[in-house]
């Protein structure tokens, strides 16, 4: 049957833009129209200065099980050779590169199981808050594909490289408690309290100097590919940029004036 609702719900709460994965049928499968507004809904977050924060979850049951396989049966059927390269190129990467560089923080709030990309692309987000009964699948081994959509590179950041291995070997379902236990999510929460931790969450950050938070992300990414003296520079230059902001005199001038600083985000 064809999806008659909008595949992605964009929400706004105060300075909090929640995007939400709308196709419960499939666990949020994504297709290309799917892929087309997200990568659209993160562009426009990054370039909103009123978002200072983005959360990206899922509708009904599900996180996202990654790439719609119906979608995409019409490969299997034909006798083409089957290139997926371009599509990774041409929908995927784009968006989780995006995710990596929006400078305002950007949480997955896990309510169900991620698989594949979609697993990846609660990999992509900074900070990880997850339902109970949520649950982790690198499913790419299931159907003979390698992990993309930035999984080889976050995961073993996340939780080593043994454990990434072996999560990428097996295809296993990791449950929420394990996925905290070995640093793949910050947060488990009971599933009727997913919503209300992450409004406190993506509340409490979206109120911080967003400047600072931003150059702050671009410095831990930037570290992956420096040696010390290189990243110590590099903070003296963000430094010098983060020191010019509103944010960084207002909240050393409450911090002397004995008062809560009341940061903008500029
Ligand atoms: O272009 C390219 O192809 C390259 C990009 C590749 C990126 C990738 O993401 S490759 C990996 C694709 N994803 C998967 O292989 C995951 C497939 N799904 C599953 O393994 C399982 O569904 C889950 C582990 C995610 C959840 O299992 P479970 O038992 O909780 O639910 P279920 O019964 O399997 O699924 C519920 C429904 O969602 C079901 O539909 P139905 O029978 O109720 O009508 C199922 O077919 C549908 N569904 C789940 N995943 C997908 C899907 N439909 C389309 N595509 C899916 N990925």
């Amino acid at each position: 049957m064809a999806d008659t609702l909008p595949k992605l719900l964009i929400e706004n709460d105060g300075a909090v833009r929640t995007l939400r994965l709308n196709r419960p049928d499939s666990l949020n499968a994504l297709d290309d129209e799917l892929l087309t507004a997200l990568g659209r809904a993160v562009a426009d977050a990054d370039k909103d200065k009123t978002v200072r924060c983005v959360v990206i979850t899922g509708a009904g049951r599900g996180f996202c099980s990654g790439q719609d396989l119906a979608a995409v049966a019409s490969r299997y059927t034909s006798n083409h050779p089957i290139e997926l390269g371009s599509h990774l190129r041409e929908r995927y990467n784009p968006i989780i590169a995006r995710m990596r560089t929006i400078e305002k923080p950007l949480i997955a709030s896990v309510n169900g199981v991620a698989a594949g990309a979609g697993c990846s692309l609660a990999l992509a987000c900074d900070i990880r808050i997850a339902a109970e009964s949520a649950s982790f699948v690198e499913a790419f081994v299931n159907v003979g594909l390698v992990p993309d959509s930035g999984s080889t590179f976050m995961l073993p950041r996340l939780v080593g490289v043994a454990r990434a291995l072996e999560m990428a070997f097996t295809g296993r379902k990791v449950a929420a408690a394990e996925a905290l236990q070995i640093g793949l999510v910050n947060q488990v929460v009971p599933d009727d309290q997913l919503a209300a931790a992450t409004k406190k969450l993506a509340d409490k950050l979206a109120g911080l100097p967003t400047r600072a938070i931003g150059l702050t992300k671009r410095a831990i990414n930037a570290s992956w590919r420096a040696d010390l003296d290189v990243q110590l520079d590099y903070e003296a230059m963000l430094q010098t940029t983060a020191g010019q902001t509103h944010d960084h005199r207002e909240g050393v001038t409450a911090f002397l004036e004995k008062r809560t600083p009341k940061f903008t985000g500029e």
